[in-house]
């Protein structure tokens, strides 16, 4: 091997393309076509993985050092121009990867990649999601893939008694209506409050297995600038990371971190994305490790 081939990267990849002996296959999804405010979450996932490379990987709360774990990383889909082909491509794609019991994360894009890839989720799954918006208009400015209509699409292929949404507070009536048939919402004013992540390790108990969907503009904006359609009165980081460390102990298939928009950040919409993958990654891991 030459000095050019040892001490060069082909980066801001986070692993080796091999998939033997994985632990989480990275995948990044450059997508935001649909985009109803401001574009540029296609910059998202090279954005994350280059915060990812630089945030402390030992998660001191999981004890798990995220540096050690043998991770792989496809790249990024080839960007196309409409919903209809992206999801079609995810579908596929994170199919391939479950089938081969993969577990993986995915990073967008805007939200709407998430229907191809949770469409692939086992039975019995749980999903679960933080996000400001409900997401489930049935068409948005000309279409039914839209990032505003991915979780009405998910409700209609599975069951709203499914979805946990954490951070929701801008939707419409109907959308407010809709979302009282998810198993469980919490609001962001009773996030932190008494009982919820009991009623959220509740609602988890009841499933096998869960996918954990990241819509950064859960967060709020003045945690998360970085994304494209912000809403202020969000969640702070610290209680979403909250609500990821109790995932512990259920098994997760697999996750998104969506919505993150490069062009409108000052850094800590990426390191808290990054910081979210890197928690996720070592709770992969550790429940890699049950037997
Ligand atoms: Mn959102």
């Amino acid at each position: 091997m030459s000095y050019a081939e040892c001490f060069s990267a082909f980066g801001p990849l986070v692993g080796s393309r091999e998939e033997r002996g994985n632990v989480l296959t990275v995948l990044g999804v450059p997508f935001d076509g649909t985009t109803s405010y401001r574009p540029g979450a296609r910059f998202g996932p090279n954005a994350i993985r280059e915060a990812f490379l630089n945030v402390e990987a030992y998660s001191n709360v999981l004890k798990v050092d995220v540096e050690k774990l043998k991770l792989r990383d496809l790249g990024n889909l080839s960007r196309v121009s409409g919903p209809d082909e992206t999801t079609r491509m995810v579908t596929k794609v994170t199919k391939e990867l479950v089938q081969r019991g993969q577990r993986y994360c995915m990073l967008g894009g805007e939200h709407s990649i998430t229907l191809g890839s949770f469409r692939n989720a086992p039975e019995n799954t749980a999903f679960v999601v933080f996000d400001a918006h409900f997401d489930l208009r049935d068409e948005w400015e000309g279409s039914r893939l839209s990032h505003a209509c991915y979780l009405r699409r998910i409700t209609e292929e599975r069951e709203p008694s499914i979805v946990a949404h954490v951070g929701g507070r801008a939707a419409t009536e109907e959308e407010w209506r809709l979302a009282r048939k998810f198993g469980l919402t919490v609001k962001p004013l009773d996030a932190d409050g008494h009982g919820s992540l009991g009623r959220f390790k509740r609602f988890l108990s009841k499933f096998k297995r869960v996918y954990v969907s990241i819509d950064i503009d859960g967060l709020d904006p003045a945690f998360a600038p970085g994304t494209g359609t912000p809403e202020p009165g969000g969640l702070t980081t610290l209680t979403l990371l909250k609500y990821i460390y109790a995932l512990k102990g259920t098994e997760i298939t697999a996750f998104d971190i969506v919505e993150v928009s490069p062009p409108y950040d000052n850094g800590s919409t990426t390191t808290a994305a990054a910081r979210f993958m890197n928690e996720l990654a070592a709770l992969v891991y550790l429940q890699s490790k049950k037997p």
